[in-house]
């Protein structure tokens, strides 16, 4: 089994469950189609089949007791006739109900759009899969954001940056002629979670994507992804009117600018009608934006914005730092978008990477959720893990979403969390999304690894409802991906929801961050300082010296934290109040410090942190070695492998960055605790050329 199936297996239940499913299931009803609705019929048909062992058949009415009836009032009289309340559903939610249709035992599973009906039909194979009771629901539910888009890294030459999943899924030479089957699958992988819009292209953007060629690509796969309820999106390069358009400015207030978006936006509706809108990275590492020609972010997304117009949105990336305001990367999204909070169309958002740094292994919450009212912000998670050991090392990303999503703000006192402004409660927003970048490639298993697949689930499943618990989220994938039993379910969802804390650990414990090494990110860096650019040299993130070790963000250093509201500025200026998960990140202290909750020194402890990160990974092998018998062969050992590299590799994160900053702690490891196995200077030789995802 290479795991090509992800979450959507619909291996037949076993013994225990098959007589009562069955009993409820028998046929699948479907009055008028549509191309959603058929594509709702044929996921039924095809995963209850294959779940109860047997053919489950479609029909256009009520025949016998076990009918699985769907619809909409509009396309099915019998739904009409029901009269369901179907408020709550929305525009893409579902109902789901156990009753009696014609007078014969139904599961009625009705919505006000065919896309709701999908996604409730999706609902109701996850409770078989998950081995959940069927006779009695009474369910409804709808998404609590609007946009729950991928955004790919793609590039047309099928590279992806940050991939490690193999090659890019969207095969640009020789689309549109060639429409790859697995376009469908990845469409209703993405449909059974929820995701409704995918970016095809990277946000390092290649303006050769708007040329009338590629869109016609372009059009295949909205064509293939339209049934399914995800609609496409592209990223703008901003100097598009000079390089596509032969224009001498791409300035955004120049009305030959504003004209060629406009032409050219119409003509990407002409060919895609429902074309979701544009992504920009603009101002940042080098992209082109408006700030090339004095204008401001919000002069350049209002632009595009009025040539999209009430077509679609534009996603103004807030992934921005500039070489000449050096003082602290952390503090620049802040410095240059909340001033021009409010002056966004109305069809804009704000796309705001969950911490102000990048994606690290841990950050505190990205200080613009809260301080931006006026403006619909949307989360940025990467769900490719380029910071987190790639597709290798298993590492569970509900946990880091879960305590972003769930961190407080205090935008409006106690109880303001960053889902709260992400789903516009605290502050009305008219439109909300959330976005994940794609850990998706080409590979047979979808993204690098087995339990990658997770990550993909696990962001789909949080886009549409933020406030699913990541241990939740981890059983619904383990039942479907592996087993309902708790011989394997409970182990290995322990193992996931400690996964990404491990990676802290032998990577950037205690708030460290951006130690990698230069360019592919892959292993230790910490030494690295001649960077072009001072932010991007690891040394300039941990300040290692003589005296301690950390980033000094207090008030008497860059003052990062007056960007958060009260009473956390208060807090993490003093290193007593600061949680000890961003104790460097806002402080430096002296190697000697004490530790509140061990009353270790710094140093000591950061070698415990180092080390138990390492036993972690030797845990996690020792679990999944006890497994043997509940999974497959190929996909066990696949795991077992990855694992083993995983431990290596933490293995030497400990070694290198212990070896590393002892040259500046000046102090022994602690008693019992293995020196590093190499010295230094081998781990500083150490070079990796072809590492993927650059
Ligand atoms: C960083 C990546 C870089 C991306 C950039 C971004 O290293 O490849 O282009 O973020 O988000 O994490 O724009």
């Amino acid at each position: 089994d290479d795991g090509y199936r992800l979450w959507l297996r619909y291996d037949p239940v076993g013994a225990e469950h098959l007589a009562t499913y069955r009993a409820r299931v028998t046929q699948v009803v479907l009055e008028r189609e549509s191309p959603t609705l058929l594509a709702a019929r044929d996921e039924l048909v095809r995963g209850l089949s294959g779940l109860l062992d047997t053919g489950v058949a479609s029909v256009d009415r009520v025949t016998q007791s076990g009918a699985v009836v769907i619809g909409t009032p509009r396309s099915s009289d019998l739904i009409a006739r029901l009269g369901l309340d179907l408020t709550e559903a929305g525009e893409e939610g579902y109902v789901i109900r156990s009753g009696q249709v014609d007078g014969h035992e139904a599961t009625i599973v009705a919505a006000n759009t065919d896309v709701g009906v999908l996604y409730g039909a999706f609902h109701f194979l996850r409770l078989l899969q998950t081995r959940q009771p069927i006779d009695r629901l009474a369910i409804a539910e709808a998404p609590a954001l609007d946009l729950r888009v991928l955004n790919h890294w793609d590039n047309l030459d099928r590279t992806v940056e940050r991939g490690y999943a193999g090659q890019s899924l969207w095969d640009w030479h020789r689309l549109p002629g060639l429409v790859d089957p697995r376009y469908t699958d990845y469409a209703r992988a993405n449909a059974s979670l929820g995701i409704n819009g995918t970016v095809l292209t990277n946000v390092n953007a290649n303006a050769l994507v708007l040329s009338t060629r590629y869109l016609e690509k372009v059009e295949a796969l909205a064509d293939v992804f339209r049934p399914y309820g995800i609609r496409v999106y592209l990223t703008a390069r901003f100097s598009a009117p000079i390089e596509a358009g032969g224009l001498e400015t791409a300035d955004p207030l120049d009305p030959e600018v504003a004209a060629w978006w406009q032409a050219k936006t119409d003509e990407i509706y002409e060919t895609i009608p429902d074309f979701g809108g544009f992504l920009v990275k603009a101002n940042s590492e080098g992209q082109p934006g408006p700030q090339d020609y004095g204008r401001t972010h919000a002069d350049g997304a209002n632009m595009l914005a009025d040539a999209v117009g009430d077509r679609g949105v534009v996603m103004w990336r807030a992934f921005v730092y500039s070489a000449e305001d050096a003082t602290d990367r952390h503090k620049q999204a802040v410095n240059e978008f909340v001033p021009l909070d409010g002056t966004f169309r109305d069809n804009v958002l704000v796309q705001v990477k969950n911490g102000a740094i990048d994606f690290q292994p841990r950050e505190p919450f990205h200080p613009l959720f809260g301080t931006m009212p006026e403006t619909p912000l949307m989360m940025e998670f990467q769900i490719t893990k380029e910071y987190l050991g790639f597709a290798t090392h298993l590492a569970y990303l509900g946990t880091m979403w879960e305590e972003v999503l769930s961190a407080d703000t205090y935008a409006d006192g106690p109880g303001s969390t960053v889902a709260d402004v992400i789903d516009g409660d605290l502050h009305d927003y008219p439109i909300t999304g959330m976005a994940g970048v794609a850990n998706i490639g080409s590979d047979r298993n979808w993204s690098g690894s087995i339990f990658d697949q997770a990550n993909w689930y696990a962001f789909g499943r949080m886009a549409w409802s933020p406030r699913l618990g990541a241990e939740a989220v981890a059983a619904e994938w383990v039942a479907q991906t592996f087993t309902d039993d708790p011989a394997l379910l409970e182990p290995v969802v322990e193992m996931m929801m400690d996964s990404r804390q491990a990676v802290v650990d032998y990577m950037t414990p205690l708030g460290l961050h951006h130690l990698m090494a230069t360019g592919h990110h892959y292993g230790p860096g910490p030494w690295v300082g001649d960077l072009g650019r001072p932010e991007w040299n690891p040394t300039y993130y941990h300040n290692a010296d003589a005296e301690g070790i950390g980033f000094d963000r207090t008030d008497a250093g860059s003052d990062a934290v007056s960007q958060y509201h009260e009473p956390l500025a208060t807090q993490w200026n003093d290193p007593a109040t600061t949680p000890e998960a961003f104790l460097l990140w806002f402080h430096h202290l002296p190697w000697d410090y004490t530790v509140a909750s061990s009353g270790r020194t710094l140093w000591h402890e950061l070698v415990v942190r180092y080390s138990r990160g390492v036993d972690r990974v030797e845990a996690m092998q020792e679990t999944w070695a006890g497994l043997e018998s509940y999974v497959d062969p190929e996909r066990f050992e696949s795991v077992s492998q990855n694992l083993a590299i995983q431990r290596d590799e933490a293995q030497w994160w400990r070694d290198a960055s212990l070896a590393y900053f002892q040259t500046f702690a000046d102090r022994p490891l602690p008693e019992g605790y293995a020196p590093p196995e190499r010295s230094l200077a081998y781990y500083q030789s150490l070079s990796f050329p072809y590492a993927p995802g650059n």
